[in-house]
């Protein structure tokens, strides 16, 4: 698998980003911007999101796995729940304007060996308030595989992020060892939410990523990354939106085989490649 990382003199020069914040991100796995969303942006995205909360958002219990235990106690483990949605831009004319938001979409070509960039998917993942849903140690590759790390996970903050409500948390440059293999498995032998072992990978060992409302944090497909639970009475919004290169093929999981749109360049067309299908 190549590990797509090593900086190269186009990428030095940013359409969005400096030199120095295309290097932090090469070299962390990683990267906070502050400000990508105007205050008055972020207001519209947050009162989208309100709505799509309460009309099209399903709340369960989120990730399954023997990691609950380790990361809740008894009682918290029984009440944590998830508040989730795919594709937000299915429901929202602000969230289309977002995921397609040409700063965000420049910034991404900054990371992308200069682009062309592909929109891959979005996702809300809503921690509710007092037992909000923490997040084992992982990988995004385990959730939808690519074949190189030209992929990068943007967490659009709507609420401001610190430790008490689960900001976003990373192992450091831990995105140049590539994809890792996860726990797929409960200990009686039955599918669970991929995460890596709890007892080589902790949270205890990661930096902290707290964010403002309006902010981005970035981060590769196999930086490792996990958060604590919400212990405020408020909730902790975040979307994340997924952003390849079009020669980044996937070849497993979330959202695999349908087209994704260019948010940044042209679409090269291969030796006989042949246009995407109507249905
Ligand atoms: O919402 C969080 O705190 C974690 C998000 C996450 O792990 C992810 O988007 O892959």
């Amino acid at each position: 698998m190549t590990i797509a990382t090593a900086l190269n003199p186009q990428r030095m020069r940013g359409n969005v980003l400096s030199p120095e914040q295309i290097a932090f991100y090469h070299a962390q796995g990683y990267l906070h911007i502050p400000g990508m969303f105007a205050p008055a942006e972020t207001a519209e995205l947050s009162d989208h999101l309100n709505w799509l909360i309460e009309t099209w958002a399903m709340k369960d219990a989120g990730w399954t796995g023997p990691w609950r235990k380790k990361y809740m106690d008894a009682e918290t483990e029984k009440k944590s729940k998830l508040i989730a949605l795919h594709d937000l831009q299915y429901y929202s004319d602000a969230w289309a304007r977002a995921v397609t938001n040409r700063k965000l979409a420049g910034a991404m070509a900054d990371l992308l060996d200069g682009g062309p960039v592909e929109l891959h998917h979005s996702t809300l993942h809503v921690k509710p308030p007092e037992t909000g849903h923490p997040f084992p140690m992982h990988q995004d590759w385990a959730f939808y595989k690519h074949a190189d790390g030209r992929y990068v996970d943007v967490l659009v903050h709507l609420d401001d992020t610190r430790h008490e409500n689960g900001e976003i948390r990373f192992l450091a440059g831990s995105h140049k060892h590539g994809a890792l293999e996860h726990v797929v498995k409960d200990e009686d032998g039955k599918g669970c939410t991929p995460h890596l072992p709890t007892d080589k990978y902790r949270l205890e060992d990661t930096v902290a990523v707290p964010a403002k409302a309006g902010d981005v944090v970035v981060f590769n497909i196999f930086t490792i990354h996990g958060s604590h639970v919400n212990v405020t009475d408020q909730m902790r919004r975040l979307v994340r939106v997924g952003y390849k290169h079009p020669d980044n093929a996937q070849t497993e999981g979330q959202s695999k085989g349908r087209p994704s749109w260019m948010v940044w360049g042209r679409r090269e067309r291969g030796e006989g490649q042949v246009q995407f299908p109507m249905a």
